[in-house]
């Protein structure tokens, strides 16, 4: 049984602690922390957890075998370094860290550490239909663009704009790379007329990722689209066309309209992809000790290109992704998952 602490309890944090008390096999939450000590206390008494007052108690907790950490993006750093300080494995939600440089700094502590011991939250690797998509890139010859849409039906009120690259368009930054197995070579952000349901928010936002392979990547980002969750990805090769299936469940005639149900978030949109994200991170863990999901390395360049996306908004220039060498760690694992 995997004994796991987690750092943060807000909407994924208690979302991960449901699916690992009432869904998963083989793990145990022992211990929980948040910097919102009601909310702590509640979801641990609801799970019979320890509560801690900080995330340090929770990393240095004997009953502690494994970290999950689902604070705010600025505070991942802190505690993945004190994860890899403790030699206990480290599941950290997206981003890894919100700069590069922090990302490096990770990559280095690990790398000293000689072992892999984090676990970046991209879970889209994870979907039955990306999945599939990824299987018939075979199928439809060699891949020359692929059109992407992000659509959230609300952010909350402190979203701002770098966030639609930084916290949302960052997992088809991920996804991109794990899909083609290639690396992001430039960014270039365009800016449409402004939706008026995010009132000064500049949403919506395209973003445009050129592939070192030459795939082109368009990517509309809308969080404010009101009517659902929308994912959406077709990939365009030289013989035809692979596109994510339509997730929902059933399809309604009625009325003489024809409709389909449309997730409400990320949490119905994916549910299935962080069961099975999760159950192998656990098996893995209790296999062998080795996190085999995507790495510190994913997590540093998707960081890299997200920060090339926030100057091209900002300048409205292309601008070009440039990565440091690829650890050894790090060999064979771009496209784990
Ligand atoms: P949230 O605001 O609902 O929860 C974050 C919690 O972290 C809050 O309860 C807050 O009090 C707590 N917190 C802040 N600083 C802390 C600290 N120093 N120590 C301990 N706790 C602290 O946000 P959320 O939507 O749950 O997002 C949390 C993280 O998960 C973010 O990094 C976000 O990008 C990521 N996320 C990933 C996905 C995904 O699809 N993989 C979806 C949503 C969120
Ligand atoms: C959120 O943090 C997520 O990761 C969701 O998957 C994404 O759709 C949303 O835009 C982010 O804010």
């Amino acid at each position: 049984m995997l004994k796991v602490g987690v750092i943060g309890t807000g909407m994924i944090g208690q979302d991960h602690i449901r699916r690992m008390t009432t869904v998963l096999a083989g793990v145990q939450v022992t211990a929980v922390s948040d910097v919102d000590t009601v909310v702590a206390a509640s979801v641990g008494a609801g799970v019979g957890a320890s509560v801690h007052a900080t995330g340090g108690e929770v990393i240095a907790d004997p009953s502690v075998d494994a970290v999950v950490v689902c604070s705010w993006g600025p505070t991942h750093e802190e505690y993945v370094l004190a994860a890899i300080a403790a030699g206990k494995p480290v599941f950290c939600e997206k981003p890894l860290a919100t700069t590069q440089e922090a990302c490096l700094r990770i990559l280095d502590a690990e790398v000293a550490a000689g072992r892999r011991l984090v676990q970046v939250g991209y879970m889209r690797r994870y979907d039955a239909e990306y999945r599939a998509l990824k299987s018939s890139l075979g199928v439809i010859g060699r891949p020359l663009m692929m059109h992407c849409a992000h659509r959230n039906a609300s952010v909350p009120s402190f979203y701002e704009k770098e966030m639609a690259i930084t916290d949302t368009a960052v997992h088809e930054i991920d996804m991109v790379r794990w899909l083609f197995d290639d690396e992001v070579a430039a960014v270039r952000v365009l800016v449409p007329r402004r939706s008026g349901n995010g009132g000064e928010l500049q949403d919506p936002l395209f973003v445009v990722m050129e592939m070192a392979g030459g795939v082109l990547v368009d990517v509309e980002i809308s969080v404010n689209i009101r009517y659902g969750y929308d994912i959406r990805g077709e990939v365009v090769g030289e013989n035809g066309t692979a596109a994510l299936g339509n997730a929902s469940l059933v399809t309604i005639r009625h009325g003489g309209v024809e409709a389909s149900p449309v997730p409400v978030d990320w949490r119905e949109r994916f549910l299935r992809a962080y069961d099975v994200e999760f159950q192998e991170w656990i098996d893995s863990l209790t296999a062998g000790g080795r996190p085999v999901g995507p790495s510190a390395w994913d997590g540093y360049a998707a960081a890299v290109v997200s920060d090339a996306g926030v100057a091209a908004l900002r300048t409205g220039d292309r601008v070009p992704v440039s990565l440091v060498e690829r650890p050894k760690l790090y060999g064979a694992e771009v496209a784990a998952a």
